[in-house]
């Protein structure tokens, strides 16, 4: 028999956080026709002239139907929720008091220190992955590893949806190769602040959370860990998902306001290529480990959209998934960006006995994909 291929690094311990504030798709679609109400009434002169198309309205029916999204967590409403805004009031913080993308991370990293049984103390190595960043330097991770008394090093990755499996596959190499003894990988998404609230086939998608994870090398985790037995990435560039949000915006005064700083998609495009790239990818890594995709108890698939998870599934399986064996959490969530497949672990993970397959895996802009084979301890 082949050797058991393992990194003999585990996941000791996992935690979510998100905000408070729940939006729901009702709430969310009266301000969204509120808008283009009044949009339309201050074109109407051109929309008449024929020189102008009307704005249509967004109902809460197509948005469940078309992304299975029901609701979801924001930092706030009250700007969202203002037609003549459509976008979150997030007060800048002065530079001395913690950022918010730190407070992201810490809420949920308190919760996987504890899971995990460390403090701060134990971290060695902070990886911070996001699809967003609220400022160039210094970076978020060394912030998060300044305010939990860390040691060690700490640095921030983007890689759209990809960057979470992106940093807890890096955590895992640094410990395969002695460079840290206990990592913390930490996911705050606020992906508000990324969104065009004012367009229709989008402004539905993404919901605010965080969601961390303690790293350590197998033989000193406990039993219930996740064992990391490989890992995998890919990319393949794509214009399909974007956003140009960056430092030289202020340079073109022609573009620095334009909707493509904010994110934007070919949103069918986008769900065509999935399908068949994401499913191969999943299903090659499982392969990879003699592994029937049948064994596998957990799908923790990235939660974009309820029907994309499902073929995805059903390609990999041969057969519908169950709803155990592809857990969604994007109903309540929305699209958390990198965070969903890392939420979905944490929130359906802790039935499974021990010897369980999982595999936790991200799709994203980029594209980039980012899988992880674990098995429970
Ligand atoms: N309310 C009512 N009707 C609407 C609305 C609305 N808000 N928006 C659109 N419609 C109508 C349109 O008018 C159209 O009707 P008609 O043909 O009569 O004009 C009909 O609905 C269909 O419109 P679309 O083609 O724009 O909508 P889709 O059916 O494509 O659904 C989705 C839009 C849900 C966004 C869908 O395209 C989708 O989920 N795509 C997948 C991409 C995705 O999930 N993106 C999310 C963020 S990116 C991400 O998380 C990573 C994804 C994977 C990366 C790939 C790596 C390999």
């Amino acid at each position: 028999m082949a050797p058991r291929t393992t990194t003999k690094t585990s996941i000791t311990g996992h935690g979510v956080w998100h905000p408070d504030t729940v939006l729901n798709n009702q709430e969310l679609c009266a301000a969204f026709n509120e808008f283009v109400r009044r949009e339309n009434a201050r074109n109407a002169e051109a929309i008449a002239a024929g020189k102008q198309e009307p704005l249509r309205e967004s109902t809460p029916e197509w948005v469940v139907k078309a992304s299975g999204i029901k609701e979801r967590y924001v930092q706030d409403k009250t700007g969202l929720l203002d037609p003549e805004r459509m976008c979150p009031n997030i007060p800048d913080r002065p530079e001395d008091q913690l950022s918010i993308q730190a407070e992201y991370s810490i809420n949920a990293a308190r919760r996987a220190l504890e899971a995990a049984g460390r403090t701060g103390e134990d971290i060695d190595l902070v990886v911070l992955g996001c699809s967003n960043l609220q400022r160039m330097y210094p970076a978020i991770a060394i912030e998060v590893q300044e305010a939990i008394g860390a040691r060690g090093y700490a640095f921030d990755i983007l890689l759209g949806c990809s960057a979470a499996t992106g940093a807890t596959t890096l955590a895992s190499q640094a410990i395969q190769l002695g460079q840290a003894q206990c990592a913390l990988v930490v996911v705050p998404e606020l992906t508000t602040g990324h969104m065009n609230w004012r367009e229709r086939d989008s402004h539905f998608i993404f919901g605010d959370a965080s969601v961390a994870l303690v790293v350590e090398p197998t033989e000193r985790s406990r039993p219930g860990a996740w064992e990391i037995l490989s890992t995998r990435m890919m990319s393949k560039w794509s214009n399909n998902i974007r956003n140009n949000r960056g430092y030289l915006d202020r340079c073109d005064p022609s573009t620095e306001n334009s909707t493509s700083k904010l994110f934007h998609q070919n949103g069918r495009r986008v769900f065509k290529d999935v399908v068949p790239i994401a499913s191969k990818f999943i299903a090659d890594h499982v392969a990879a480990h003699d592994l029937e995709p049948q064994q596998v108890a957990r799908y923790w698939l990235h939660q974009a959209n309820q029907q994309m998870n499902e073929l995805i599934a059903k390609r990999i399986l041969g057969r519908e998934a169950t709803r155990a064996e592809a857990p969604i959490i994007l109903d309540e969530y929305g699209n958390t960006a990198s965070a969903g497949s890392l939420i979905a672990f944490s929130k359906h993970s802790s039935d499974l006995p021990s010897g369980s397959y999982g595999v936790m895996a991200s799709f994203g802009a980029g594209y980039s994909l980012g899988s992880l084979l674990l098995q429970r301890q």
